[in-house]
């Protein structure tokens, strides 16, 4: 396949100012009516051929300046219109009809069909699965776009920008016409046409201009998006407050549907939704949902400045809209819920989807240089660890510096298609800082590693501290330059205050932030009255690894007095952390682990402590997963050692805190009826944690039994079966509370996949069995993709065991999978096989079954592009 690469970025010969769309809507055969204003650019010789993408396309007509154009002036096949004679002058209009098919599109990219309602998804290449055109962000055009469908069927008829005008036509059809006036790439064109309920509301921007915002669902659905619609005024408002940014169109509208690759997008003024990340009540939605949808709207919403107003220029760049809007959406949830809370979660997701892949085979830079299929490169690194580097960055300027960038970069850049230099320029200019070492976080990929010592002079009152940074050598990039990574800091004092310092030499320290610029510092804080805990990369302020001394005392110490919360909980994950990875050597050795007093002690603390959140109790007894366990074991993994060694210290912990955790669970009982927010969704977290250490204290389902029959909301509904599931999954216990949510949940699919997924989850012999007598089941099908990820993907992701059992047979359930899907998404069946890429770090004979399937995947015949090069890059 084509390997296209960022050096190779030319300008178009040709642009397309403005075009206008005709649908003649018709689920078996729509036909598309493309008017193009074409423009030859500047300095184009005058003889370029215009050469248009299409993906599976039929040409019906081509008209140049409203005459059909001679059958040798182009060429057409499904994916290309090449136009060699074109008119002299320098604009001219283009008229293309094509047809396609969207009941039977089922890679849900271009136009396609979703319980019945017509809906697009253009990004990143979907477009030209419309018509043909120069599908690349950096085309910018005015869109008109008329659509006309049974008037029956489709009563609702949607797309980007204002409504400008509808009406009856014969035979039981109508039309409507929308403009949007801001020019905008293909990728962000959407329509849908369907029959649909809506939510209603208004706001009223900044400026005083009035907005109508419409949530659109499946009839019967609509109370069940009041969340999201409260979700989207707050996010309005946070945008003008934080960043200044006010809405711009008269209507902003989102559509839930059922089908649909990823989580949502952004198309200007039309936003479409996967529906999980839009209906929540009490009864369907857990509080993650709740928190999900209200970050989802909030990053789609937030995408109008950064990723519409300001685009890409080319695909490369996809983090200057991705990676920017994440973290704003982080942002937005730390001021609407607990900072600190908000943090932890965004360094457990980060380390869990992002570590691995920086550390695998499908290593690459924030900003790749290279791609053979834009759509696997929707990745954690763009997304998440492009939100770090853009933290790091108000991390190093401040945050007024950091305001201003921004500010200059919104003034400089709107209504352009611009770069990553683009964007670090506006902060240069803004702040007179030279951020070209800064910039190597977007141009070098692998995790930086920071080793770290420290000793105290008593005598001489000095703290010194020698700093030590390494890249590790990751696919193609074996030599890696030095990095600018900011630290924040702290001297942590006997009674947990911060000590202050004289002087510190030996690196740039500023407002409690050491910036690392060479390979090693040796840095000394003079002035140091007493021996203080050193605690460092305090908020996660850099994504590096650390590797520091490992001074037990010290950890012990930070988790209880560490002003920081985040470096409290890291303190405490990086303690339970070890002693699991000792506990899995002694399993696989033949021996039974042990777990220190203190440390079980300190955790049965800090989940009793009342001055504390709720969230974050909950967190500090959630332990460090098997995966994450794996990952710092880093080879020659045993993943069946590891399930037995937390298991053991899940039990520990139970027996230890059997009567404190009985008091506490049954104190945050509360009867206020169901509220979302995130104190109370802190306390229910609490007690489903607490549940699951009552339960195995106990040994016996009752407590679980008991919380599943008397909830009144999914989170202790769905938290108290996951718990029955996972232990207790062989008895009548289990089944039944299994049969019981299966027969409530019978007509509501979002629910029902939560079902699939708590038992994808069951650690037991039998998984793999289970999960393909799952896959019968009616409910399932692979043709949604949610299904496909509740059942499939969380089998791959949170089932350790069997995913990786020893006899190969996990890994064959997931290739299986992969392949029978290939066919018909293959978008959804690349994101699949991801699951192996960390295959190398397993044992022995895990190794030989991943590496043995990979290479009979690769080497079937007419797999699609999105596979083909997940699974070379995978075996390379
Ligand atoms: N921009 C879309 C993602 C499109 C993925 C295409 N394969 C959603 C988002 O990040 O907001
Ligand atoms: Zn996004």
């Amino acid at each position: 396949g084509q390997i296209f690469r960022l050096e190779d970025y030319k300008p178009s010969a040709y642009l397309i100012p403005g075009i206008a769309l005709d649908f003649a809507l018709d689920a078996d055969e729509t036909l598309v009516t493309a008017r193009l204003r074409v423009e030859r650019a500047e300095n184009a010789p005058d003889n370029a051929p215009l050469e248009l993408d299409g993906d599976a396309l039929t040409l019906e007509a081509l008209r140049i300046n409203g005459a059909d154009a001679p059958v040798s002036s182009y060429e057409a096949t499904p994916d290309k219109l090449t136009i060699r004679k074109l008119p002299e002058e320098r604009e001219f209009e283009l008229t293309i009809v094509t047809r396609v098919l969207p009941s039977s599109n089922t890679t849900l990219m271009g136009l396609y069909v979703s319980s019945g309602v017509f809906c697009t998804q253009c990004e990143a290449e979907g477009f030209r699965r419309i018509t043909y055109f120069l599908d690349r962000p950096d085309i910018l055009s005015v869109y008109t776009v008329r659509m006309e469908a049974d008037r029956k069927a489709a009563p609702l008829l949607l797309s980007n920008g204002n409504p400008v005008e509808s009406g009856a036509l014969e035979n039981g059809r109508h039309f409507a016409v929308w403009h949007d006036p801001f020019p905008k790439p293909s990728y962000l064109f959407a329509l849908v046409a369907g029959d649909l309920g809506v939510v209603t509301d208004s706001f009223t921007t900044a400026s005083g201009r009035e907005v109508s915002l419409g949530i659109y669902v499946e009839h019967g659905k609509e109370e069940r998006a009041a969340y999201a619609m409260d979700a989207l005024k707050r996010s309005m408002r946070w945008d003008e407050e934080r960043f200044g940014r006010e809405y711009d169109l008269d209507v902003f509208n989102i559509v839930a549907v059922s089908d649909f690759n990823m989580g949502a997008m952004e198309n200007k003024g039309l936003n479409v939704f996967n529906d999980k990340y839009v209906l929540a009540d009490a009864e369907t939605a857990t509080d993650v949902d709740f928190a999900n949808i209200e970050a989802i709207i909030a990053h789609e919403y937030f995408h109008n400045w950064t990723g519409n107003r300001i685009t890409c220029r080319d695909w490369f760049q996809l983090c200057l809209k991705e990676g920017l809007t994440v973290f704003r959406d982080h942002e937005f949830s730390a001021d609407e819920r607990s900072r600190a809370v908000k943090r932890i979660g965004e360094v457990r997701a980060l380390r869990a989807h992002q570590f691995p892949e920086d550390q695998g085979p499908l290593a690459h830079p924030v900003r790749p240089r290279r791609y053979r299929e834009i759509n696997n490169f929707y990745t954690a690194t763009v997304y998440e660890k492009g939100s770090e580097v853009v933290r790091m960055l108000r991390t190093i300027l401040g945050e007024e510096a950091f305001r201003a960038g921004m500010d200059l970069y919104f003034e400089r850049h709107d209504g352009q298609a611009v770069t990553i230099e683009d964007f670090l320029k506006a902060f240069e200019d803004a702040s007179g800082r030279d951020l070209t070492q800064f910039a190597l976080w977007y141009h070098q990929a692998g995790t930086p590693n920071v080793a770290l010592s420290s000793r105290y002079d008593a005598e001489a009152k000095t703290l010194t501290v020698e700093i030590e940074q390494s890249v590790p050598p990751t696919p193609s990039e074996s030599r890696k330059r030095l990095m600018h990574i900011p630290l924040a800091f702290g001297l942590v004092g006997p009674e947990g205050e911060d000590l202050a310092y004289e002087s510190a030499e030996g690196a740039v320290v500023e407002n409690g932030v050491i910036h690392l610029r060479k390979r090693r510092h040796t840095i000394v804080f003079k002035g140091v009255n007493a021996r203080p805990v050193f605690s460092v990369n305090r908020g996660f302020s850099a994504p590096v690894t650390l590797c520091s001394e490992g001074r037990t005392a010290d950890r012990l110490f930070l988790a209880r007095h560490d002003s920081d919360p985040f470096s409290r909980w890291q303190a405490l994950t990086t303690l339970f952390t070890d002693t699991l990875i000792a506990a899995s050597k002694a399993v696989r050795g033949g021996k039974e682990p042990a777990f220190a007093d203190d440390l079980v002690q300190l955790g049965l603390d800090l989940a009793a402590d009342a001055t504390l959140e709720e969230a974050f109790r909950a967190l500090v007894l959630t332990l460090p997963s098997e995966a994450d366990v794996a990952r710092e074991i880093g080879h020659d993994i045993d993943p069946d050692a590891i399930h037995t060694a937390r298991r053991a210290l899940l039990e520990t912990i139970a027996r230890a805190g059997r009567e404190t955790f009985g008091d506490l669970y049954e104190g945050l009982h509360d009867n206020a009826p169901f509220s979302p927010d995130a104190r109370s969704a802190g306390r229910r977290a609490l007690r489903n944690t607490l549940l699951e250490y009552l339960v195995l204290g106990e040994g016996t389902p009752q407590a679980a039994r008991r919380q599943f029959d008397d909830a009144d909301n999914m989170t202790e509904r769905a938290g108290a079966l996951t718990i029955l599931a996972q232990y207790f999954h062989d008895t009548e216990d289990g089944r039944a509370a299994l049969a019981a949510f299966e027969e409530r949940y019978r007509d509501t699919p979002l629910v029902l996949d939560k079902w699939l997924q708590i038992q994808a989850m069951i650690p037991s012999e039998g998984a793999v069995s289970l999960v393909r007598s799952l896959m019968e089941h009616p409910h399932f099908s692979l043709a949604n993709p949610n299904r496909v990820r509740a059942l499939i993907g969380t089998f791959s992701m949170a089932n350790q065991t069997a995913f990786h059992s020893a006899d190969g047979e996990g890994y064959r359930l997931v290739a299986d999978t992969v392949l029978a899907l290939d066919g018909q998404n293959p978008q959804v069946a690349a994101r699949l096989a991801t699951a192996f890429r960390s295959w190398r770090s397993l044992d022995k004979g895990r190794r030989e079954h991943a590496r043995a399937l990979l290479a009979d995947m690769a080497g079937r015949e007419n797999l699609s592009r999105d596979l083909a090069d997940i699974l070379e890059r995978t075996l390379a």
